[in-house]
């Protein structure tokens, strides 16, 4: 625990001895081992990595830990948690089934993680490996539905506790890669950055994740400063909003890619090879030839589904709209896609993160930092609209107390913002936050006193995701 957490505390111990005797419980023996995988706070960079784009995150100390062990007789994947609010359940060890994604389980993140090491031994063409039985006991402490990766976390945990059962090891390399992919299984098509950071974090560095193939680079945050995160208390479950929010924006990126590509002079087989902005950019050289492309020939607005396939052609229509994502966008009612205010955001904030990561090599002012997140978090206001009321209301909170910068975390629309404060300005921004923020929301019920060390809170960068063959705490 010593190398994981740092100065683990006793809480820390406590809470692993008590998932031990969880498991104890359950399963009659005590566990073989624990995974445990970090949720993260993205610090610029947000809705890119999906179109191929770097991102800064770090991972943060809240994890999910899953204690795991092999089961000899049962010959099924018994999957409970240590919370009794979250409903066990008990799949079969068909490493080939698909994660059941018509109900929104919790152990659907779990499955993720499960077949995506199967997929990944299959794909790379290892040795064939005849699954166990499994027993495991999961205990998360990133709070669901914050935008801070609680899904995941869970997804890395659980691979990797299935890995260690099975007496696989891969490269974190490999690791990071089949995981990004694996949390697709649920439906929602993200881009592999929040999987990325919880396998390869590093405690005190943020990393730029490059994509295709992962790379990371440590990045080195000013020492005077912290990062708070703040909790706006409304919900941002990617199981409930992949279908008509995540996966629609990959959608409109991928169809302003694809009409950007045949105003540039795309054959109808290049259109539909056409996945990403990035790819675009690659087509015109440089990121501000793109920009111009977009600003050229997109209009501001809705396009309808037909005005798109005119353009476009039909059999990139079809390739979009029998895409994974879209499933999703057409079973509900979608009235038009954005495609110029989308495409901008992703161009201008790609721009951002490199110029954030620029500041931080070059030991700048930290002030500067925070423009680039109040910058950030205007695009995902006002272009990609994945803000929502209660994060503008944070941001503000936190701008208004001091932070040098703030801005949504993760997908949006709902759950954290985070916060760029100088040292010796923490504890006022906490107090000042406390007030503005939370003090109506405690009165009115929405927290208790209690929650709020849990809802607004500094944060270091953590370790990343490992496994742990011990009992003994
Ligand atoms: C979610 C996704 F999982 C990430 O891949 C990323 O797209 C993020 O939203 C938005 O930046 O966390």
């Amino acid at each position: 625990l010593d190398d994981v957490y740092g100065s683990p505390t006793e809480e820390t111990r406590e809470r692993y001895r008590a998932l031990a005797d969880a498991f104890e419980r359950a399963y009659g023996r005590a566990p073989s081992g624990f995974a445990r995988a970090p949720g993260r706070v993205n610090l610029i960079g947000e809705h890119i990595d999906y179109e191929g784009y770097s991102v800064l995150p770090m991972a943060i100390g809240l994890d999910a830990v899953v204690a795991y062990g092999v089961n000899e007789t049962s010959g099924k994947i018994r999957v409970g948690n240590a919370n009794p609010e979250y409903t066990e359940k008990t799949f079969e060890t068909s490493p080939g089934q698909d994660v059941d994604t018509s109900s929104l389980h919790w152990t659907n993140y779990v499955m993720c993680g499960y077949k995506g090491v199967f997929d990944f031994l299959e794909e790379s063409g290892g040795k064939s490996v005849e699954p166990v039985g499994l027993d495991l006991m999961i205990d998360g402490t990133v709070p669901t539905g914050s935008g801070l990766s609680s899904s995941s976390a869970l997804c890395c945990a659980s691979a990797l506790a299935v890995m260690s059962a099975h007496g696989l090891s891969f490269t974190k390399g490999e690791i990071a890669d089949f995981t990004c992919k694996c949390e697709r299984y649920s439906g929602t098509q993200s881009g592999g950055m929040d999987q990325a950071i919880s396998i390869m974090g590093e405690a005190g560095v943020a990393k730029l994740v490059d994509f295709n193939p992962i790379q990371t680079n440590d990045v080195y945050l000013p020492e005077n400063c912290a990062f708070v995160i703040g909790n706006c208390l409304a919900v941002s479950n990617k199981a409930e909003t992949a279908h008509e929010r995540y996966n629609l924006r990959v959608v409109e990126c991928r169809l302003a890619a694809m009409v950007l590509g045949r105003k540039l002079g795309m054959s109808d087989e290049e259109v539909v090879e056409t996945q990403t902005l990035q790819d675009i950019e690659k087509r015109v050289g440089n990121m501000s030839s793109a920009k111009a492309a977009a600003e050229e020939y997109l209009h501001d607005g809705y396009y309808d589904a037909r005005e798109i396939e005119e353009i476009i052609g039909v059999d990139a229509f079809l390739d979009v709209f029998s895409s994974p994502a879209s499933k999703a966008v057409l079973n509900h009612n979608v009235t038009g896609y954005k495609l110029l205010s989308r495409t901008l955001h992703v161009y201008s904030e790609a721009g951002r993160v490199h110029l954030f990561a620029a500041a931080c090599a070059m030991k700048v002012d930290p002030a500067e930092l925070g423009v680039y997140m109040n910058g950030s978090h205007e695009s995902c206001r006002a272009l990609y609209e994945c803000s929502c009321p209660e994060l503008d209301e944070l941001v503000d909170a936190f701008r208004a107390a001091g932070a040098l910068g703030a801005r949504l975390t993760g997908a949006g629309w709902g759950g954290c913002a985070v916060a760029l404060v100088s040292m010796d300005k923490v504890q006022d921004v906490l107090s000042q936050v406390g007030k503005t923020y939370y003090a109506s929301r405690i009165a009115n019920g929405v927290i208790t006193e209690d929650d709020m060390s849990a809802v607004l809170f500094a944060t270091l960068p953590s370790n990343g995701a490992v496994v742990l063959k011990t009992t003994s705490f």
